[in-house]
Parts: structure tokens; C-alpha cells; sequence
């Protein structure tokens, strides 16, 4: 069993797509191991996206997380890293298949839908980020 973190955009929660994207997980038989809505501060959004701090788009990637609530989950499951990953498509939505999440419900690369961990190591990074221990069940 893995664990994976996976954040339901802003863009996507005003949308009303939360129930469409944690449904599919859950259909796929992934565990909900904590959920939370919360508004991601400036300090959280320059924590989550360290690795991309010298991206061109990095101004943008912290002012589209913090514009709004998210909704922040741990999923747990077999190969949950890499099937979650499959399951949202490709980072650009106008690249990603449909019946993947963005290719079905995106058409924009900042405010893709959703965000799932790429590794084992930014999993554990990103779940320590988002929930205390406690919250996890
Ligand atoms: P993924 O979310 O598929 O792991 P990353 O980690 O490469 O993709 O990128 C993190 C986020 O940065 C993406 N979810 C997307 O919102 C944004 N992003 C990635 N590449 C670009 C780009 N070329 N232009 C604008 N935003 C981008």
C-alpha cells in the first residue's frame, strides 16, 4: 500500500467539481485517508511549489493556489502514486486524454484541475505539508 497526496484546485473547487474528482478516486477503490478544504497562504503555496521557486510561471502557480479553497486529500492504495498520476493525465490539460481527470474537465496548464504528488519523496514532503499526523485515519 502507498500513499499519495492530491489537492483539488481552486479553479476546480469553484467549479464545482470536487464531488466528480474524489468520486473517481473513490470508485477506483483508493482509501480516503484525511480530507480538508483550507485557503493555501503564500508561505504554503512557496512550500508546495520549492522545486518550481525559478519557473517563469512560479508567480503565477502561487497567486492560482492561494485564489480561492482547496481541497486537500491523502489517498492511499496500491501504486497509489503512479495510478493517481494516470488518472489526472498529462500536466497540460490540452495534451491529457480524455477519461483522465484534466483531459475531461481542463483546458488551462496553470489551473489544471487537480495536483498529485510525482514520488515517494514529494508524497511524505507534501502530506507532512498539508496534514499534522493526527488528521490522518
Ligand atoms: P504536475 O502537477 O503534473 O506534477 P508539475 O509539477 O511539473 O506538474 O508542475 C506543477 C504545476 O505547475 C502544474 N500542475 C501546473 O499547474 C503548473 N505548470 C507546469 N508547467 C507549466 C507551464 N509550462 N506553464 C504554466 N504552468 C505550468
Amino acid at each position: 500500500m502507498e500513499r499519495t497526496f492530491v489537492l483539488v484546485k481552486p479553479g476546480a473547487v469553484a467549479r464545482g467539481l470536487v464531488g466528480e474528482v474524489v468520486a473517481r478516486f473513490e470508485r477506483r477503490g483508493f482509501r480516503i485517508r484525511a480530507m480538508k478544504m483550507l485557503v493555501v497562504d503564500r508561505g504554503l503555496a512557496e512550500a508546495h511549489y520549492a522545486e518550481h521557486r525559478e519557473k517563469e510561471f512560479f508567480g503565477e502557480l502561487v497567486s492560482s493556489i492561494t485564489s480561492g479553497p482547496v481541497v486537500a486529500m491523502v489517498l492511499e492504495g496500491p501504486e497509489a502514486i503512479s495510478v493517481v498520476r494516470k488518472m489526472m493525465g498529462s500536466t497540460n490539460p490540452l495534451a491529457a486524454e480524455p477519461g483522465t481527470i484534466r483531459g475531461d474537465f481542463g483546458l488551462e496548464i496553470v489551473a489544471n484541475i487537480v495536483h498529485g504528488s510525482d514520488g515517494p519523496e514529494s508524497a511524505a514532503r507534501e502530506i507532512a505539508l498539508y496534514f499534522d499526523e493526527s488528521e490522518i485515519v
